[in-house]
């Protein structure tokens, strides 16, 4: 696993280590993971001679490819971004056709929505023009990698995952993380100042949930899978201030208040709720998370550390 220290890395690596054996999953970062808890290395994805060594004194047969500089954290410094996102996943792939890896996954996003695409049950195909330099590089990468299924046969699955809410590991450089920083707020201080506006709502889903689709594709029968790029993947939909009313059934006297910042523009230009219906035809999926089951799971899950 490429990128494994990040939000969602530290959990799908656990899981793949529950499920095929702590010794079958090796985790990479450019950073060393807060706890170790199998074969780490640290590894840059820019750095593809030891990419390449690598994979082959491991002996790697599949690659999760999840190394990327997020939405918020990318407009600071656009031509790094670009660099991470892009090149990165190009070396991941001119590897996979040379070293003939068997399975290669690649995470796509809700960013590579824009203002010109339709905002409600955002379709599979339709006008994407990401205002984010992360958003360009997720939608370049969905085409580079059904190009390379097409033009190499590499097996590579995509998902485009909603903003990621879990209580194991804290977002960092997103747009979507003020769904995570609100329960801990919520616990500590019973306050959370949010920095996008009451009434944005944006596509959202629960790490389990996230987990669950990424290996469920990853296992599926690849003769059933109709798309090489990104699958439109739905969990739910909220708002702030819907959040903010589920957290308050547990939490009376939680209380939100709004700051909006430059973040705001960015959850503006993406789509409010997602049509997955080619993800459930193809590989079976559905959500089984939604707003009031996760606020009670999290609550549940983060309430010893508080
Ligand atoms: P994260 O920012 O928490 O983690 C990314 C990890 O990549 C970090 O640990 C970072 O150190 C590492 N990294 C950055 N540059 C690197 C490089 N050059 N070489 C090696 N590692 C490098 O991100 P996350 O939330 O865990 O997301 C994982 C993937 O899922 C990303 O590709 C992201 O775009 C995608 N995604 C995440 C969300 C979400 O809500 N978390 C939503 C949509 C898509
Ligand atoms: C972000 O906000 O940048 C990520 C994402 C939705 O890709 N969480």
């Amino acid at each position: 696993m490429l990128g494994s220290n990040g939000q969602i890395g530290t959990v799908l690596a656990e899981a793949l280590r529950n499920k095929y054996g702590s010794d079958q999953v090796i985790t990479s970062d450019l950073r060393p993971p807060k706890h170790q808890t199998g074969r780490f290395l640290e590894l840059d994805v820019l750095d593809k001679e030891k990419l390449s060594r690598t994979i082959d004194e491991l002996g790697v047969s599949q690659i999760y490819h999840l190394a990327a500089i997020l939405s918020a954290s990318g407009e600071k410094n656009p031509e790094l971004t670009w660099k991470v996102n892009m090149q990165g996943l190009l070396n991941v792939l001119d590897l996979g056709v040379e070293k003939k890896i068997e399975r290669i996954f690649f995470p796509s996003s809700i960013a590579i929505y824009g203002p010109t695409t339709p905002k409600q049950n955002t379709p599979q195909f339709g006008s994407f023009m990401p205002s984010t330099v992360y958003g360009i590089s997720k939608i370049t990468g969905e085409m580079w990698c059904e190009y390379y299924h097409k033009r190499y046969g590499l097996d590579v699955r995509s998902l485009r995952y909603p903003g990621v809410i879990g209580w194991q590991s804290l977002p960092e450089g997103g747009t979507t993380d003020y769904a995570v920083e609100i329960y801990h707020g919520a616990l500590k201080n019973k306050h959370y100042a949010c920095f996008l506006k009451a009434d944005t709502r944006l596509p959202m889903i629960y790490m389990d949930d996230v987990i669950r689709a990424t290996i469920e594709l990853m296992e599926a029968d690849g003769n059933r899978l109709s798309l090489r790029s990104g699958y439109n993947l739905s969990g739910m939909s909220f708002t702030p201030a819907e959040i903010a009313a589920e957290i308050k059934k547990h939490i009376p006297d939680f209380h939100i208040d709004y700051q909006p910042d430059f973040r705001q523009q960015i959850a503006e230009s993406w789509t409010e709720s997602i049509d997955d219906s080619a993800a459930r035809k193809d590989w079976d999926w559905k959500p089984e998370f939604n707003l009031a089951a996760m606020t009670s799971d999290m609550l549940e899950k983060l309430g010893p550390q508080y």
